[in-house]
C-alpha cells in the first residue's frame, strides 16, 4: 500500500487535530447507529494518540469494547473529477468508517492502515461539509493478533458486570486513532502500487576480518571502507489503473540516473532499470534513490535504497559485509501520548539510538508507524520487522494452540497481517527481516502446521528477505525453526529464574546458544534480555532493581555473546521504560529500559555506549 504523497497531480489533506469522542459505555452504538447523526455531548480527543492516559476517568481508560471517534471535512473544488480516498495509518483494534453515515469501511488489525475510496460518495453528495465517524473497539480475542480475551466475572463478590480485558503480552492495550488519518486525491486513474526489487552486481566489499566474533572486529568492518557495486538492476512492478509511461529513477542530489519505458505484463506494468555504480544503502550510511513512475494521468515517487541481505550458517550479511546487531527492542509508546505518533519523539529516539552505537532495533511486538519507518531508512538504520503476533504463549502449560484458542480465524487473520505488513513496508531499504511472531509456544504440535503456513505465507509475498521468529521457547522443544532463517531468543537469566543470581547467566546462556546453534546450524540472536531497573537505585554490592545490577546483568550476556561466532546480535530489553496492564511484578510499567520513559538514560546507557562503540 503506498504512502500518500503530493506532487503536481496528487494531493494530501491533513485530519489529524481535535476530534470529537465518545465512549459507547453499554457498546451499543453501532445498533442504535450513532453514526446516523453528530455524536451527543461528546468530548474533545487528539488525533493522532492514545485515548487512555489523555482521560482522568478510570471508566475511560480501562473501557473495553467501542469508542467513537468524529470530525467534518471539506473537499475542495479543485478535487472534482479526482479519485478520494480516506486513508488512516492505524486505528487500533477494529475499526468502522462512516462518512455522512454510510459504511465506507471496516477494518481488523491495530497496527497496519487502510484505506475507503469515497469518491463516488462525495460526487453523489450535495453536502458542503461531511461528517467522518469512526466507530472504534479495542476487544482483543483469539480471532485477531494480539491475542486477548475478555474476562467475566460474576456471584456475589464482584459488581455486576464485572469484566476485563485479559491480555497475554506485556504492554499496555493503549487504544485509539494512533497514527496520521489523511484525505487524498489522485487522477481517477491512478498507479495503486509499485514493488521495487533491487540485484546488486560487483559487489566488493572490503573486508579484514572474516570470521568476526567480538564487537570490536565488528565494528572494524563497520568503520572500513564502504562497499561498492558494478552495477545495480531495479525491477519494479507497477499496479495501476493509469496507462504506464516512463520510469525514472533519482539520485539524492536530484539527479536522474536511470529511464526507461514501463512494459504492460498481463495486468502489471514492469520496468527494468539499470545504475551503474550506484551507490549502496549501508547501515549508519544510508544512500536513498528516488524511483519515479509517470503515468498518462498518475505520477508517483518512491525512495528505496539499494543493498544486499545474505544469511549463512554464522553470519548475516549486509552488502557482503557480516553485520553484527546491536540495538534495542522497542516499543511505541510514551507518557500521555500512549502509542501514538509523536515525531518530536521519533526523532529524539533516533538520536538516543546513535548517541548509544546501535544499528538497528525491532519492530517489538507490532509493524511501527510508516513515518518512523522512513526516518529508519534515512537515518541508516536495521529493521526487524515483526507482526503483532504476540501472546501466544502461557506458561502456567495451558495450550494455545491444541484447543479452542488460536483457531482457523486467527490463522486466517495472522495471514492477513503479514501480508498487510510485507505491502506497506516491502519498499524500505531498512527492513532487512521479518519477524512472524513474538514468544509464541512453538514447543507444542499445533504450533507446526500453524507456523508452516505462516512462515509459507511470509515466503510468498516477499522471496527478497530472510524470516526469523522470536523465541522463548527454548532449543529442545522447539518445533519450528527449521523453517526460519536466522534465530532469535529471548532469555532473562539471573531474573526470571534464578533470580539474582547473576553467576548463572554464563554457564547456562552458553549452553543453550551452543544448542540452539548445534541444532539449526543458523545464525542467533539475542532479541531480548534484560533486568527490571528503577532509575535512582543503587546499592554495593549489587541487588536486582537497581542501576548497577542492570549493567552487572548486561555484563555477564555480553561476556558470552564475545565468544560465539554464530550469534550475530545483542539487543537488550527495552530501549525504554514502558507502560504495561497492571501486575504483580510491574511497578507502573516495564522497568527494563536502559532509557527511563522520559527518554533520559540509566547508568546501563552508558554501559551500553561503551561497548558498542569500541574500536
Ligand atoms: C518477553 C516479552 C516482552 C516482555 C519481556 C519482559 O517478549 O514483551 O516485556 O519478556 O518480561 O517475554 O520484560
Amino acid at each position: 500500500m503506498l504512502y500518500p504523497i503530493e506532487n503536481r497531480v496528487r494531493e494530501v489533506k491533513n485530519l489529524n487535530g481535535i476530534w470529537n469522542f465518545k465512549v459507547d459505555e453499554k457498546n451499543t452504538g453501532i445498533q442504535e447507529k450513532w453514526y446516523e447523526r453528530p455524536l451527543e455531548n461528546p468530548a474533545a480527543m487528539a488525533v493522532p494518540s492514545s485515548y487512555n492516559d489523555l482521560v482522568t476517568d478510570e471508566k475511560i481508560r480501562e473501557h473495553v469494547g467501542y469508542v467513537w471517534y468524529e470530525r467534518t471535512f471539506i473537499v475542495p473544488d479543485s478535487w472534482s473529477g479526482k479519485r478520494m480516498v480516506l486513508r488512516f495509518g492505524s486505528a487500533t483494534h477494529h475499526a468502522e468508517v462512516y462518512v455522512d453515515g454510510i459504511r465506507v469501511a471496516e477494518h481488523k488489525g491495530g497496527f497496519l492502515p487502510f484505506e475507503a475510496d469515497i469518491t463516488e460518495l462525495i460526487e453523489q453528495s450535495s453536502l458542503e461539509e461531511h461528517r467522518l465517524t469512526v466507530a472504534l473497539s479495542n476487544v482483543l480475542d483469539w480471532t485477531c493478533i494480539p491475542c486477548g480475551e475478555v474476562i467475566s466475572k460474576e456471584g456475589s463478590r464482584y459488581p455486576d458486570g464485572f469484566h476485563f480485558q485479559e491480555t497475554y503480552f506485556d504492554f499496555y492495550n493503549y487504544s485509539g486513532l494512533h497514527r496520521p488519518v489523511k484525505l487524498y486525491a489522485t487522477p481517477k486513474k491512478y498507479i495503486s502500487d509499485l514493488i521495487i526489487q533491487t540485484e546488486v552486481e560487483g559487489l566488493s566489499a572490503d573486508n579484514p576480518i572474516k570470521n568476526p566474533v567480538s564487537i570490536a572486529e565488528y565494528n572494524q568492518i563497520a568503520r572500513g571502507v564502504l562497499p561498492t557495486a558494478k552495477r545495480a538492476k531495479v525491477q519494479v512492478v507497477i499496479n495501476a489503473t493509469d496507462e504506464i509511461r516512463v520510469v525514472k529513477i533519482f539520485d539524492e542530489q536530484g539527479r536522474e540516473v536511470a529511464k526507461t519505458e514501463a512494459r504492460r505484463k498481463e495486468d502489471a506494468y514492469s520496468a527494468e532499470l539499470v545504475i551503474e555504480q550506484p551507490v549502496l544503502w549501508n547501515p549508519g550510511a544510508a544512500f536513498l534513490y528516488r524511483l519515479q513512475v509517470e503515468g498518462d494521468s498518475d505520477v508517483y515517487t518512491e525512495t528505496f535504497g539499494i543493498r544486499k541481505i545474505e544469511v549463512t550458517d554464522k553470519q548475516f550479511q549486509i552488502n557482503g559485509r557480516p553485520f553484527y546487531f546491536k540495538g534495542f527492542g522497542r516499543h511505541e509508546d510514551s507518557d500521555i501520548h500512549g502509542k501514538g505518533l509523536d515525531e518530536a519523539l521519533n526523532i529524539r529516539d533516533f538520536n538516543l539510538l546513535k548517541w548509544i552505537g546501535a544499528n538497528s532495533f525491532r519492530t517489538s511486538h507490532y509493524p511501527y508507524s510508516e513515518e518512523q519507518m522512513m526516518l529508519a531508512d534515512r537515518e541508516g538504520f536495521v529493521v526487524i520487522d515483526e507482526v503483532p503476533a504476540v501472546g501466544m504463549c502461557f506458561w502456567d502449560g495451558k495450550s494455545v494452540f491444541g484447543g479452542d484458542r488460536v483457531n482457523d480465524e486467527t490463522l486466517k487473520h495472522h495471514k492477513d497481517m503479514l501480508r498487510a505488513m510485507v505491502e506497506r513496508d516491502k519498499n524500505h531499504p531498512c527492513v532487512v527481516m521479518w519477524s512472524v511472531a513474538n514468544e509464541a509456544a512453538t514447543h507444542e504440535e499445533g504450533a507446526v502446521p500453524y507456523f508452516k503456513e505462516v512462515i509459507e505465507t511470509i515466503r510468498k509475498a516477499d522471496r527478497t528477505r530472510p524470516v526469523t521468529m522470536v523465541h522463548t521457547t527454548g532449543p529442545l522443544g522447539d518445533k519450528v525453526s527449521q523453517w526460519v532463517d536466522v534465530i532469535c531468543v529471548n532469555r532473562y537469566y539471573a531474573w526470571y529464574n534464578d533470580h539474582g543470581h547473576l553467576d548463572v547467566i554464563g554457564l547456562q546462556l552458553k549452553d543453550e546458544m551452543e544448542q540452539w546453534h548445534r541444532k539449526y546450524k543458523k545464525p542467533v540472536i539475542m532479541s531480548e534480555y534484560g533486568a527490571d531497573t528503577i532509575a535512582g537505585f543503587h546499592k554495593l554490592p549489587a541487588v536486582a532493581f537497581t542501576e548497577e545490577f542492570q549493567c552487572l546483568y548486561m555484563d555477564e550476556y555480553h561476556k558470552i555473546f564475545d565468544q560465539l561466532d554464530f550469534m550475530i546480535g545483542e539487543h537488550p530489553w527495552a530501549y525504554a521504560d514502558f507502560q504495561t496492564k497492571q501486575g504483580l511484578n510491574r511497578v507502573d510499567g516495564n522497568k527494563k529500559g536502559i532509557f527511563m520513559r522520559n527518554r533520559q538514560p540509566k547508568m546501563a546507557a552508558y554501559r551500553l555506549r561503551e561497548r558498542w562503540n569500541q574500536d
